[in-house]
């Protein structure tokens, strides 16, 4: 045993001031016991009195973390409250397109849940994060099970999508055409804080989707029964099985999966499945090919019809499923995704033959609207819990609230947020419309056309405003028992399932030459319509010009790029997406900025927006990079030193 006078002898300049001079006076010294000297060994006294000096000396010093006292400083750490009644913005979109009635009723629905989601949903979230599904591939006897072993609060958050009719309150349209705008803002609270059940009930609506537009007979009608159930005794969930090995994009050329027809006239399914998300529903939607009786199947997107399937039996037995392995994932690690190999699963055909993906796009559109959701609520979260804490947290003097800087940083998130959140409502408005027929031509343009370019733009938005939110809270937002990284984590799949960036960016092209070009007058006269009201008010008017600019630049382009062919409009779609993110977004920015009760931040909000480059297509246009000679650099500049095509190029 060492004595401590090396701990002791440090004490002056962990304690300055008046502790330091009395120390110098040696004026604690003669209190306490003679030490021995350092290095040399102590009798059992000696030791016990040198502890007691030492102990005696501490305490008097008050000297910091000695003898197991950790410190006197807690940071008060970030909580969430009621997400309804902190945020201002959805409050007041609401109050300006809800009828009064509705709004009474929507409000008191939405505060209420906000009270659930901080007290019993997000400690429930979390513990869906922190006890990920395991699978169980065989039980004690040997027997092969494949049985998805999910945790209590996972199961619990099911009870509570049925409870809350997450679900069904688009499907009862008891606000008729704004229904989804009150299912939307219901699911906008509740994402950030349900341990990815998002994921789950993003593909339960879309097949309730599905079979609503294939109509609902046969074995649909159970299946719809059970996905738009309030009771959590009937509610099911569904899975959507896209993605084989060859991929999830070209889903057209790489679906191997086949179906025989049986004298009943359901079908057996065989194929593998390489990323089958929520594995644990009950149902799902499936793609296959349908094989004749010389064992022949028509390839490509033609080949492909749409199936219907119960993932397991009445005694819980799989339906020729076995389930190879669950997915290792960067995030969403509290879903079960998994691969399966279909091995004469029992299913429904639901579409007319060869109309598989043309079917399943409605499910699609329905899952890419709640990937929106789950971007822009990220977003949100993040900025809450970072506003929260500058609130809280003193630093060179003073709350980081009150730091500038800080809070330009913040503002900027902000406006990128009440953007992105604007277009998710104007989205789940027109869909709104599109379900209960009220919808107009322009509108049903518009849907089309926003769906993707929403998806593509609020999931790279989420990202962003996500990470550079974690920062705000230094240190402690890379921690993991904080439960901040897990939103990054799971941010990073926003941008890639459901479509990539660049595959949702082909998808506006198609929506354009499919409609040939009335999606895009659908946008013009949208955009023009929602800058009337701003167009009269001062304040509004340098914006709404730089808006009118970008639009008039956008028409060019496309008159310029209709000449250049294919290449050059397949070079810039990516551009013409985020060109029609952002102008779209400054004009719903604008009207909101125009409303009555709209307030000082809402013009400000708007301002900002506008002041970015609103048609990036047209200026990278401009600088030469949809030129053939600039596609073949961009092949040169990635590939320059790569033993992969050296001397090829
Ligand atoms: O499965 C996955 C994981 C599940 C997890 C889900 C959780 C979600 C949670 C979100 C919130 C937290 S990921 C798998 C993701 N895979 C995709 O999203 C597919 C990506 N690929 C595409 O979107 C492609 O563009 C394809 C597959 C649609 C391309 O197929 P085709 O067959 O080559 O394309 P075609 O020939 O152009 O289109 C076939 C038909 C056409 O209709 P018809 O025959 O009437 O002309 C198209 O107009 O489908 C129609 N169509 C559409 N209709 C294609 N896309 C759409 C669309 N977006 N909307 C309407």
């Amino acid at each position: 045993m060492f004595c401590r006078v090396r701990l002791v002898s440090r004490l002056p300049t962990w304690s300055p001031g008046t502790n330091h001079k009395l120390w110098k006076l040696g004026c604690f010294l003669p209190q306490c016991p003679k030490l021995s000297c350092r290095g040399t060994k102590m009798s059992a006294d000696q030791s016990q009195k040198a502890e007691t000096w030492d102990k005696c000396t501490l305490q008097e010093l008050k000297v910091p973390f000695a003898r197991t006292e950790i410190g006197t400083f807690f940071q008060e750490q970030p909580r969430i409250g009621n997400q309804y009644l902190e945020d201002a913005f959805l409050q007041r979109y609401l109050k300006t397109h809800l009828p009064f009635q509705v709004l009474e009723k929507v409000s008191l629905d939405l505060e209420r849940f906000g009270a659930r989601v901080a007290a019993e949903i997000d400690s429930l979230g979390r513990e869906c994060e922190l006890n990920p599904p395991a699978l169980q591939h065989y039980d004690a006897w040997g027997q092969r099970v494949d049985h998805i072993v999910t945790c209590p609060a996972w199961k619990r958050m099911k009870e509570i999508a049925a409870e809350e009719g997450l679900i069904a309150e688009a499907y009862e349209r008891k606000y008729s055409i704004w229904s989804r705008v009150q299912q939307v803002a219901k699911l906008y609270l509740y994402a950030p804080s349900a341990g990815l059940f998002t994921c789950p009930l993003a593909m339960t609506d879309g097949a309730a989707k599905v079979i609503e537009s294939l109509g609902i007979s046969g074995p649909l009608a159970k299946a719809f029964g059970h996905l738009t159930s309030r009771d959590p005794k009937k509610f099911w969930t569904s899975g959507q099985w896209m993605t084989e090995r060859k991929g999830g994009s070209d889903v057209a050329s790489g679906t191997e999966s086949v179906a025989r027809e049986q004298p009943d006239g359901t079908y057996s399914l065989y194929g593998f499945k390489w990323f089958t998300s929520a594995t644990d529903s009950d149902m799902t939607l499936t793609l296959a090919r349908i094989m004749d009786a010389q064992g022949r199947v028509e390839q490509g997107s033609r080949g492909l019809s749409l199936f219907f399937l119960e993932v397991r039996d009445k005694e819980g037995k799989l339906n020729g499923i076995e389930v190879q392995r669950l997915k290792e994932k960067l995030g969403t690690r509290q879903v079960p995704t998994a691969e399966l190999l279909l091995d004469g699963s029992k299913a429904h055909r639901i579409s007319a033959e060869g109309r598989g993906v043309a079917s399943i796009a409605n499910m699609l559109t329905i899952t890419r609207i709640h990937n929106v959701i789950s971007a822009v609520a990220g977003m949100r979260r993040v900025i809450n819990l970072a506003r929260e804490y500058a609130s809280k947290r003193v630093v060179f003097g003073k709350l980081i609230k009150d730091h500038p800087l800080h809070m330009q940083t913040m503002a900027r998130l902000e406006v990128e947020t009440r953007g992105a959140f604007l277009m998710l409502m104007e989205i789940a408005r027109l869909l709104g419309l599109e379900e209960t027929k009220m919808a107009s031509e322009q509108d049903l343009h518009l849907l089309r056309l926003l769906t993707p370019v929403a998806k593509l733009y609020t999931g790279k938005q989420a990202i962003a405003v996500i990470s550079e939110g974690l920062e705000c809270f230094g240190g402690q937002g890379y921690m993991e028992d904080t439960g901040l990284p897990v939103a990054l984590r799971d941010a990073q799949v926003l941008t890639i399932w459901e479509g990539t960036t660049n595959i949702l960016s082909l998808d506006v092209l198609r929506s354009l030459t499919k409609s040939q070009g009335q999606v895009l007058d659908a946008f013009c006269s949208g955009v023009q319509g929602k800058l009337e009201l701003a167009s009269s008010i001062s304040e509004l008017e340098s914006s709404v010009q730089l808006l009118q600019d970008a639009l008039h630049r956008l028409g060019q382009f496309t008159q310029r790029v209709g000449s250049k062919g294919a290449v050059a409009m397949e070079l810039a779609a990516r551009d013409f997406a985020y060109t029609l993110a952002r102008i779209y977004t400054g004009a719903l920015l604008l009207e909101h900025a125009a409303q009555p009760d709209a307030t000082s931040t809402d013009t400000y909000t708007a301002q900002r927006w506008c002041k970015q480059d609103l048609c990036p297509v047209d200026s990278e246009e401009k600088a030469g990079c949809y030129d053939d000679k600039a596609a073949s650099m961009d092949t040169y500049l990635v590939y320059e030193g790569s033993p992969v095509l050296k001397g090829k190029l």
